[in-house]
């Protein structure tokens, strides 16, 4: 059994425990300030090897309010990184995702906490279906807008904040600058475990969609709650379901994400050299 999360207390206040979380990264790393956060999901793991010198690694679980991890693939690792250009990243190399149960808070944790040690920018990656078929497996897509089909959301309570610019369009022209060539799509989040249904897949298309994932969207709504500045990247592994004509395998996903890797993680720490 693992200790009982601070969040899961419904009368916790979450910002005041990534307060805490914050505190605590700021004693493990002796960094008191972090300029920005990366998330790194499936396929994105090498870039925190290729955007500065890592000084400190440690299990998120040392952390208050983070969670073991659930799954292979999602390292469950934090990580303080001194870039080039004299910034500070935290690595985020653990996940919590909405289809585990735990409920929202715990969700967006590690962009409150990142937001909370000091950064302004947050990378969120992830790997994703595609349903353009032009992207095959390995393909990198810059995050343009979502739609949240969770029905959840961070925010409590009347809190209304505005989500139009959300995946900052300087930051998605600052990428086009590295790469000219990255195609651009609007993220549909689904709650999962399971993937979609091809009928759902269609949904998604036709209510503009262009890529189909897990995570992300929840937590961006986070990072702009907190003021962040916020780049979305998929890796697309997968066409979605009935748009690939072949079944949707976990394996598959690693698979196209492990041989993606360098060259997308290239591509993000270029990104990174130029915030
Ligand atoms: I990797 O096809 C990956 N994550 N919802 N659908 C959803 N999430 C995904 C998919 C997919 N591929």
């Amino acid at each position: 059994m693992h200790a009982a999360n601070p969040l899961d207390d419904p009368a916790a206040d979450p910002f005041a425990i990534a307060a805490e979380a914050a505190a605590k990264i700021a004693e493990l790393t002796g960094v008191a300030h972090h300029d920005l956060a990366l998330t790194l999901g499936s396929g994105w793991a090498r870039a925190a090897d290729l955007i500065g010198e890592t000084t400190h690694t440690f299990p998120a679980t040392e952390v208050p309010g983070f969670s073991a991890p659930a799954l292979e693939g999602h390292g469950g690792t934090l990580r303080s990184v001194a870039l080039p250009s004299g910034k500070r990243a935290l690595v985020i190399g653990a996940r919590t995702h909405f289809y585990e149960g735990h409920g929202v808070r715990r969700v967006v944790h590690s962009v409150r906490t990142a937001a909370a040690a000091g950064a302004t920018t947050m990378i969120l990656t992830n790997g994703a279906g595609g349903i353009k078929e032009h992207w095959t497996p390995g393909t990198p897509v810059l995050i343009s807008d979502h739609i949240n089909l969770t029905a959840a959301s961070p925010l409590e309570g009347a809190t209304f904040v505005d989500l139009t610019d959300l995946y900052s369009k300087r930051l998605r022209d600052l990428a086009h600058s590295i790469d000219p060539s990255l195609d651009e799509g609007v993220y549909v989040q689904f709650r999962g475990p399971h993937y979609e249904t091809p009928a759902e897949v269609q949904m998604a298309k036709t209510i503009g969609g262009h890529i189909v994932g897990m995570s992300t969207a929840l937590e961006a709504i986070a990072a702009r709650q907190a003021g962040m500045e916020v780049l979305g990247m998929s890796l697309v592994t997968n066409l979605a379901a009935g748009i690939q004509q072949t079944p949707l395998s976990h394996e598959e996903v690693l698979e196209a994400g492990r041989a993606a890797e360098p060259v997308i993680s290239a591509l993000l720490a270029k990104i990174v050299g130029e915030l």
